[in-house]
């Protein structure tokens, strides 16, 4: 067994028993101590949201898969949760065939960049058919195609300080940070499945399922995969976005982490 090995495991066992024993907060605390408390904590999942997170953080530490389906398994039918941004921006971008959207990435990165959806298509692509599960019962398989977000935070160069990659998408009148916008772990940010998707079932994007680009997250609820991006950007804190909380959702009654 490697140190690091045993190590995790005495930690997990000590959030356990902390958990079981003297009471969730020492395990809250515990959790703590390894930088493992997501920014909805308190919120309305309580401790348990907390310690799922940190559990799942502390033993799949080494990039566990998401399944990967084959062709035969794509759904007839792929249903839809929430529609295309309502701003004029958007539209025009849109009837343009999206030639003129730029995605922009800034923050904690040594070269704050924006990119066409031609020079997207142009870097390394990746492809994978997996499950979308929505938070609401339903669920699809579909095959989507994009450049792995890795691929793209090597190129902007992120800096070691960062703890979060924000994701939004396009602003409207009463959502200046887009209707639903939020962010991924280092961890999520880098894992090999996460991508920006521009592809799906072999063509570009449909417009409700998010065109230009998405982002697709299979390893976590469907809502973390955000659609119709517009702007990435990569910091140490998620203090001062929103309400502090990582994401729109906690402010709609879903957590911030959405792990599966
Ligand atoms: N920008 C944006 N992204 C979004 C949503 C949304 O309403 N707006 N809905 C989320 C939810 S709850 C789910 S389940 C998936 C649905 O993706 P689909 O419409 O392609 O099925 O997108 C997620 N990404
Ligand atoms: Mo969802």
């Amino acid at each position: 067994m490697s140190p690091s090995v045993s190590r995790r495991k005495l930690i997990t066992a000590g959030l356990a028993t902390a958990a079981a024993g003297s009471g969730l907060a020492v395990a809250r605390r515990l959790a703590d101590r390894y930088g493992l408390i997501p920014p909805d904590d308190g919120g309305i999942y309580g401790v348990g949201q907390t310690l799922t997170y940190a559990s799942q953080r502390l033993l799949l530490r080494h990039q566990t898969l998401a399944r990967e389906f084959n062709p035969s398994e794509i759904s007839k039918v792929c249903p839809v949760n929430g529609g295309p941004p309502d701003s004029e921006a958007y539209r025009r971008l849109a009837s343009g065939d999206f030639l003129d959207w730029r995605l922009t990435i800034d923050g904690l990165v040594r070269r704050p960049s924006s990119f066409s959806l031609g020079e997207l298509k142009r870097f390394p692509s990746s492809t994978q058919i997996t499950h979308q599960a929505c938070e609401e019962g339903w669920s699809f398989i579909a095959e989507w195609t994009g450049v792995p977000l890795s691929y793209v935070l090597n190129l902007v160069g992120v800096s070691a300080r960062a703890k979060y990659v924000f994701f939004f998408p396009f602003a409207e009148k009463s959502f200046p940070l887009g209707k639903k916008w939020g962010s991924l772990d280092m961890p999520e940010a880098w894992h090999p499945q996460t991508l920006l998707a521009y592809g799906m079932n072999g063509q570009q994007i449909p417009t409700p399922h998010g065109a230009p680009v998405r982002l697709r997250v299979p390893r976590q609820l469907g809502f973390k995969s955000l659609k119709y991006l517009s702007r990435i950007m990569v910091t140490d804190t998620a203090k001062n976005i929103g309400k502090g909380w990582g994401s729109s959702s906690p402010e709609h009654g879903f957590s911030w982490y959405g792990g599966i």
